[in-house]
């Protein structure tokens, strides 16, 4: 028996799960798990939501909210998203939790002590009008590797790591403003001192799958550089130093410790030393995006304690839906909590599997779902097991019947049966998820064949034994299939197994102990529905009304397969992402009347208008709104000149705390549409969202 610490990368706690996630991270992890544990193997599987961070201080300035707010609201939704997908999570954590604060401070001073962390003086934006310095995402500007529109600590269309004085055009993400550059101290972690090390430990651990070696090498040639460690902000946990008033551990510099404060929290519940587990054999499940992060940064992070390094990074690459990228800013995305409203939780299970190995970036189509769906979980498996199921109450009284003087084709079946527990098992145990199910896939098929072979409807009168044999075998598949379908859809597997009549515990050997004869099964139940096409239909349709604007629609349906100029198409939907930007496509929580009775909305009328200096999108306009007359900043002058608007009339939520914008005071919002369409019904499109 072996001892297997997994843990899954910590969604950070700005937006709840969708099918990405699931996809590259928390499926896999999951049937690895569940088999391993169906193995007679020893597994703890560890989580968390990352709740620190610019991401979740920047929404909940946004809101008006403390980030811990923010934080535990999609702490908890993502729990829910997690749940529903049966993903069997030995402890979900926070990083906010005091057990994690406390083992990231003693983690960052054992390094400082040791002289692997040291202060720096260093440049970073700062901008005037906030007075604040703005690390990470606070501060937006253009990529300088690639032009497009980027954060300050990522590209999302190159990929590159930034430091927010990298970019160009930088401007502050709270009121616009460009920031100055200042000096400032921060904390670096000396991750330049481990390159040796690392190189060794990439070349030479066996495990680690060629995407994250490559990835990790790449970095390696380039030669590794210190990492700051710290940040100048509020929300985080304090730097544990004398002098470093006002700093936090920059999120990635503790996230990792997730892993361990949340398995540490598990040891506190169970009284089991989650250490044991570390000692085993310890994978990581990430995404493709944080390789760098997790196959350098913290494998030194770890060297630096003397720790044993991860066994495993096991990176899922990217789902696309619908031939595009997915963006939550765009709304071109499936929330996992809308999937499991309409549909079983399992067919998401099967299909993202199904669809490509791991190591493979694949599309979630429609389409293709319900294709899949159909024609290989009802068709072929949901298919044999309801035969099976049937024939065997019609014909043989519900119970398992003799078998005798195997045929051929009896005895090659059964062997069939009798190996491939061991197949997939190997496959699962390799990493090799979709092929193990593929595999259980094939056997389906060629039971399917062998059924119609053996002919049992008619072989019952003619040949008795003949039928009484294929009845037996396919009973036994059954219950192969009950076993080993668990990791990849544990509730019909559990629902297989309530047919069948045998205990919904099982060990993955069982899979080859043949049933006895005479054992009773229960009435077949259908488990696999087909799904029709009017259903798939209405889910696309609903994607695609999610769609900022419909000629980007058609562009992007043009252009599915065409990624050839990437760049150019960034430049081109930049000035669309400004406007989605502060929606930012996360799922709202719903609202009472009451709450929504908060908002003022009154009819105003722009009585005053001018465009903003130095800036080509916002407008200064004084409204009147009855009983007085309000000062509004508004974000429209990229679609309206000034004189378009004057004297026009438009709804104004006039109860908003007044802010400052380009150093002019806002006192309310003029309701527009996210492409900053006002509302007037001329200019406005049916269904557009309001912002
Ligand atoms: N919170 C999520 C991501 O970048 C990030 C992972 C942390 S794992 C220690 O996908
Ligand atoms: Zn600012």
């Amino acid at each position: 028996m072996t001892k297997i610490f997994i843990s899954c990368a910590l969604p950070y706690a700005n937006g709840p799960c969708h099918l990405g996630h699931l996809r590259s991270t928390y499926i896999p992890a999951d049937i690895y798990a569940r088999y391993n544990r169906m193995a007679g193997n020893d597994v703890l599987m560890v989580c968390a939501t990352d709740e620190h961070g610019t991401p979740i201080a920047v929404k909940a300035d946004a809101e008006g909210k403390k980030p811990i707010e923010v934080a535990k609201r999609y702490h908890d939704m993502i729990a829910r998203d997690i749940e529903s997908c049966d993903i069997s999570l030995d402890n979900f954590a926070r990083t906010s939790d005091e057990l994690h604060y406390k083992i990231s401070q003693d983690f960052f001073l054992y390094l400082y002590e040791k002289g692997l962390i040291y202060e720096e003086a260093i440049q970073q934006l700062y901008c005037e009008n906030c007075e604040k310095f703005l690390p990470d995402r606070y501060v937006e500007g253009i990529c300088p590797v690639c032009g497009a529109e980027a954060r300050g600590d990522h590209c999302e269309s190159c990929g590159r790591a930034l430091e927010p004085t990298e970019l160009l055009e930088p401007h502050c993400l709270t009121c616009g403003n460009t920031p100055v550059i200042r000096d400032s101290t921060q904390y670096f972690f000396k991750l330049s001192h481990f390159q040796n090390q690392l190189e060794e430990y990439i070349t030479t651990n066996e495990y680690l799958p060629p995407n994250v070696r490559n990835y990790a090498q790449n970095w390696l040639k380039e030669g590794l550089e210190d990492w700051i460690m710290t940040r100048d902000m509020k929300w985080g946990i304090p730097v544990p130093l004398e002098g470093a008033k006002g700093k936090v551990i920059y999120v990635w510099g503790e996230a990792f410790i997730g892993y361990i404060s949340s398995a540490a929290a598990w040891s506190r519940r169970t009284g089991i030393p989650w250490e044991d587990y570390w000692d085993g054999h310890v994978v990581h499940f990430i995404g493709k995006d944080i390789i760098y992060h997790h196959s350098l940064f913290w494998p030194a992070m770890l060297m630096g304690h003397d720790c044993k390094l991860p066994d495993d990074i096991f990176a899922g690459e990217f789902l696309s839906l619908e031939g595009r990228k997915m963006s939550t800013s765009k709304n071109w995305v499936v929330w996992v909590s809308d999937f499991v409203k309409d549909f079983e939780s399992d067919l998401l299970r099967f299909y993202l599997t199904i669809s490509a190995p791991l190591n493979k970036d694949t599309d979630f189509s429609w389409d293709d779902f319900g294709r899949r769906v159909n024609d290989e979980l009802a068709d072929i498996i949901g298919n044999f097991l309801h035969r099976t199921f049937t024939f065997t109450h019609k014909f043989f009284d519900g119970k398992v019947p003799e078998y005798a003087n195997p045929s051929e084709e009896d005895l090659e079946f059964e062997a069939e049966i009798k190996e491939l527990p061991a197949k997939v098992g190997e496959l699962i145990s390799s990493m090799k998820f979709r092929e193990g199910l593929v595999e259980i896939l094939k056997t389906a098929k060629s039971a399917n064949k062998y059924f119609n072979d053996q002919e049992p409807w008619k072989a019952v009168k003619e040949n008795p034994q003949k039928a009484s044999n294929c009845l037996y075998l396919s009973n036994q598949f059954c219950k192969s299939l009950a076993i080993l379908l668990k990791p990849y859809i544990p509730n019909k597997a559990d629902a297989i197994c309530d047919i069948i009549n045998i205990s919904k515990e099982n060990v993955w050997d069982d899979a080859s102990i043949f049933l006895e004869n005479g054992h009773e099964i229960n009435k077949a139940k259908p488990l696999f529905k087909k799904i029709e096409d009017k259903v798939i239909e209405a889910q696309k349709e609903k994607l695609y009304a999610n769609l900022e604007d419909s000629e980007e629609t058609k562009d992007d349906k043009d252009n599915k397969k065409d990624k050839k100029d990437k760049s150019n198409k960034n430049k081109s939907n930049k000035d669309k992402k400004d406007k989605s930007k502060s929606n930012d496509g996360e799922k709202m929580d719903l609202i009472s009347i009451d709450e929504f009775a908060k908002v003022e909305i009154r009819i105003g009328k722009i009585v005053e208008i001018e465009k903003i200096e130095k800036s080509n999108k916002l407008l200064k306009t004084q409204i009147d709104i009855g009983d007085k007359t309000i000062q509004v900043i508004a974000g429209l002058g990229k679609r309206y000149a000034p004189e378009d608007l004057l004297g026009k009339k438009v709804p104004v939520v006039t109860n908003l705390k007044p802010a400052k914008l380009m150093g002019e005071l806002s006192e309310g919002m003029i309701m527009a549409t996210e492409s900053a369409a006002i509302l007037t019904p001329d200019d406005c499109e049916i269904g557009e969202l309001l912002m």
